[in-house]
């Protein structure tokens, strides 16, 4: 019968995607610009990757442009990844150029898709797993459950590495810091106290702000700003595709060895 089939193909290939997704190279936290780029370059360099948005729709803040208004302006040394995601684009001036934020959004999403990237929607991570003092995976949980709040025990999900992608919140920094009892200074980002995040030194402005922020954890885009005391800012867009893709440079040398 059809609807018996219907039910059967999106229960079995679903969790074959599911189990087949349990060890990875690297699990992203958080589909934003940022995390998203990341994705990509990882799954074309040939890596397992798999990352979770807590939301129904991946995509963070890239949607809405800035208030609302869906267009994007990109700098010139981020072009080279608009144009390795195939977004058309209009020279605006002086280096800057403009995109369309729905065309380019769904653009990151299939190209990290199709390049073999893994992307669960509606997964909220509330956890790392560490092992010997190393983050390695994340814990998984269906958003409505948290919503809800009804007492169901999340899954593990193991990764030689994991990218925090969460945007201004900068969960999985906090969640590391907390556990390692590192003060991060969440008013204004930037870490208090002698303890640091910081176990390879980086550089401080956002669109730099990718590195190592604990063996095991790095941290792209917005997510940043907890640990480098990066102050909230307006649509850098074309500094969160860099990041994404510094993080996934770095990834691939460390992997790639
Ligand atoms: O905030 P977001 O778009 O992250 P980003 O890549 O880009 C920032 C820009 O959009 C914008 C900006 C540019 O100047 O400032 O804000 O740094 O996307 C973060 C994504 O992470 C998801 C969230 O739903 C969003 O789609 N997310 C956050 N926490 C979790 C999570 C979590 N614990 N588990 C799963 N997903």
């Amino acid at each position: 019968m059809i609807e018996t089939q219907v039910s059967k193909g999106i229960i079995t290939t679903y969790f074959d995607k599911l189990q087949n997704n349990l060890d990875l190279d690297v699990a992203i936290v958080g589909g934003g610009p940022s995390g998203i780029v990341a994705a990509y370059y990882l799954a074309k360099a040939g890596l397992k990757v798999a990352q979770f948005d807590r939301k129904l729709s991946p995509g963070g803040g890239m949607w809405g442009g800035a208030m609302m208004f869906n267009q994007i302006v990109i700098q010139e040394e981020a072009m080279h990844i608009v144009k390795d995601f195939d977004i058309n684009y209009e020279a605006f001036e002086d280096g800057l150029y403009t995109i369309d934020s729905v065309e380019s959004t769904s653009s990151l999403l299939y190209h990290a898709v199709h390049a073999g990237a893994t992307i669960f929607n509606c997964y909220s991570v509330e956890d790392v797993v560490f092992k010997n003092n190393v983050v390695s995976g994340v814990v998984v949980n269906w958003t409505p459950v948290l919503r809800e709040g009804l007492h169901v025990d999340p899954l593990n999900i193991m990764a030689k590495c994991v990218i925090d992608g969460t945007g201004h919140d900068s969960e999985m920094c906090k969640v590391v810091a907390r556990k390692n009892g590192i003060q991060l200074d969440t008013a204004t980002g930037g870490v208090i106290g002698e303890r640091s995040l910081d176990v390879v030194e980086g550089e401080r402005m956002v669109v730099e702000g990718t590195r190592e922020v604990y063996p095991g954890l790095y941290v792209c885009g917005m997510a940043s700003s907890a640990v480098a005391g990066t102050p909230r800012m307006g649509p850098i867009f074309g500094g969160m595709m860099l990041s994404g893709k510094k993080v996934a440079d770095m990834i691939i040398e460390k992997l790639k060895k």
